[in-house]
C-alpha cells in the first residue's frame, strides 16, 4: 500500500503533495489515496481544473505552473511526501516533435527538489521513463529486455529521454548531498482509462483503441498504423503502475527501478487484441514515415522481483478491455458535443 497508513512514515494525516495531479497517472494516484482514506492530499497542475482527468473534490487542488520556484515552494509547504508526475510529455507523436519543450520539464523537477529540501520533505518520488535507455539496445524487434544498469553509455530518446536521465541523476545527487530520500521508477508505456486518448499526445494503446472505434463507427475497413507494425513494446496497465509506486515509496531502494510489464507484443499484435475486443477486422495501412521511436523495448524485471518479490502482471488483453471501454465512452461523449470536438484535455 502506498505511504503506509501506520508504519515508519507516520500517519494517514501526513500531507502528500502530487505534482501533475491533473494528468493520467497522477489522477489515478490521488483517486487511490483518497479511496483508501488519506485525508491530506494536495494536488497541483498547470491545466485548468475542468481539464483534470480525475479531480478529487476533497483534495486541496491548485492550478499552478510548477516550472516556477515560488510555486514549488508554496506547493510543498508542510508536505511529508511528494510525487512528481509533472511533465510536458506524450507518445512518440508528441515527443519527437517537441524535444525542447520536453526538456523544459527539468524545471519542475529541479524546483520541486529544491523546495522539498527547504521544507524537510521525508520522501520524494520521481516518474522517470524507459526512454532513458540507449538506442543501440533497442534497435531490433527482439532486443533483449532492458536492465537498469544498461542505461550507460547513455544515448536516451532525444530531448525527453535526456531530461529524464538528467533528472534521475539530480534526484540521486540531492539524496547524497542533502539527505533527501528519493525514489525513481522507470515507467514502461503505462496505459489505462482516464488518460490521453486524442489530440496528438496519446500513446499507442489509446491511439489504436480510438482508431478502431472510429473505423467501426464510420464503417471504414482499414486502420492506419505507424511504421510496419512489427515494432515491439511492453505495455503496463495503470493498476500495476500504482503498485510499483507503492513498493518503491515504501521500500529502501533509492536507485532507478523498471516498472514495466514483461509481456512483449508487436504493434500488429496490439491491433489484433483491440480488433478482437471491438469485434471487427480491419485492413492495415502502414504509415512508415510516422514517428516510430525504437524498434523494440521491453522491461527486465529481475531487480523489482529481487527487491519486492513482485512484477507487473495485468495481462494486456485485460487492461486493454478496460481501456477500450473507457475510450469508447469518451468518443460517444465527444460525438454528442455541439462542436463534435473530442472532450477532455
Ligand atoms: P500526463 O501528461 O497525463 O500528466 C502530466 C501532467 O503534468 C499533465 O496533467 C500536465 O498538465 C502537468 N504539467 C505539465 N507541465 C506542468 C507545469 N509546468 N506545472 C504543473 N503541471 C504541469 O502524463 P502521465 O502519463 O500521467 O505521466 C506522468 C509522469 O510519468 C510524467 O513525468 C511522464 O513523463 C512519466 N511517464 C509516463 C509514462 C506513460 O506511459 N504514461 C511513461 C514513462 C514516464
Ligand atoms: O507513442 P508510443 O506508444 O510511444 O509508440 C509505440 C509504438 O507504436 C511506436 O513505434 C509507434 O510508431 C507505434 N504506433 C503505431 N501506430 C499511433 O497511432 C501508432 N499512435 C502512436 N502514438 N503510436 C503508434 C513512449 C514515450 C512515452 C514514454 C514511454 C515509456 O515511447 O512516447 O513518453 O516515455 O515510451 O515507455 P513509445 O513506446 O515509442
Amino acid at each position: 500500500m502506498l505511504f503506509p497508513e501506520r508504519k515508519k512514515f507516520g500517519f494517514m494525516d501526513d500531507l502528500i503533495a502530487i505534482a501533475g495531479a491533473g494528468g493520467f497517472i497522477g489522477g489515478h494516484l490521488v483517486t487511490d489515496l483518497h479511496r483508501r482514506g488519506f485525508t491530506r492530499i494536495r494536488c497541483a497542475d498547470i491545466k485548468p481544473l475542468d481539464q483534470w482527468y480525475q479531480p478529487v473534490d476533497e483534495a486541496d487542488n491548485r492550478v499552478m505552473d510548477l516550472s516556477h520556484p515560488d510555486a514549488c515552494r508554496e506547493f510543498l509547504e508542510g508536505a511529508r511526501f511528494v510525487s512528481n508526475f509533472a511533465s510536458d510529455m506524450g507518445g512518440m507523436g508528441f515527443i519527437e516533435g517537441h524535444r525542447a519543450e520536453c526538456m523544459l520539464s527539468v524545471l519542475m523537477n529541479t524546483h520541486l527538489l529544491k523546495a522539498a529540501v527547504e521544507h524537510g520533505v521525508s520522501r520524494y518520488f520521481f516518474a522517470s521513463s524507459a526512454c532513458v535507455y540507449p538506442a543501440h539496445r533497442q534497435d531490433r524487434n527482439d532486443s533483449l529486455p532492458l536492465k537498469e544498469s544498461e542505461v550507460y553509455p547513455a544515448m536516451p530518446e532525444d530531448g525527453y529521454g535526456w531530461e529524464k536521465l538528467f533528472s534521475e541523476r539530480m534526484c540521486q545527487h540531492f539524496a547524497e548531498d542533502f539527505g533527501l530520500e528519493t525514489r525513481i521508477a522507470r515507467f514502461h508505456n503505462i496505459y489505462g482509462p482516464h488518460g490521453t486518448w486524442c489530440g496528438g499526445r496519446e500513446k499507442a494503446p489509446a491511439a489504436i483503441c480510438r482508431k478502431v472505434i472510429e473505423a467501426r463507427a464510420t464503417g471504414s475497413t482499414e486502420i492506419e498504423i505507424w511504421g510496419d507494425g512489427t515494432q515491439t513494446r511492453t505495455f503496463t496497465f495503470i493498476d500495476d503502475c500504482l503498485k510499483g509506486i507503492d513498493f518503491l515509496m515504501n521500500g529502501e531502494h533509492a536507485g532507478p527501478v523498471n516498472v514495466g510489464s514483461s509481456e512483449l507484443v508487436s504493434i500488429n499484435q496490439l491491433v489484433e487484441i483491440v480488433e478482437e475486443i471491438a469485434g471487427i477486422q480491419l485492413r492495415r495501412r502502414y504509415k512508415r514515415d510516422a514517428p516510430l521511436g525504437v524498434r523494440g523495448r521491453s522491461s527486465d524485471n529481475a531487480l523489482i522481483q529481487e527487491l519486492f518479490g513482485w512484477e507487473p502482471g495485468v495481462a494486456l488483453r485485460d487492461g486493454m478491455g478496460e481501456t477500450f471501454s473507457w475510450i469508447e465512452s469518451q468518443v460517444r461523449k465527444s460525438s454528442l458535443q455541439p462542436t463534435g470536438k473530442s472532450v477532455g484535455p
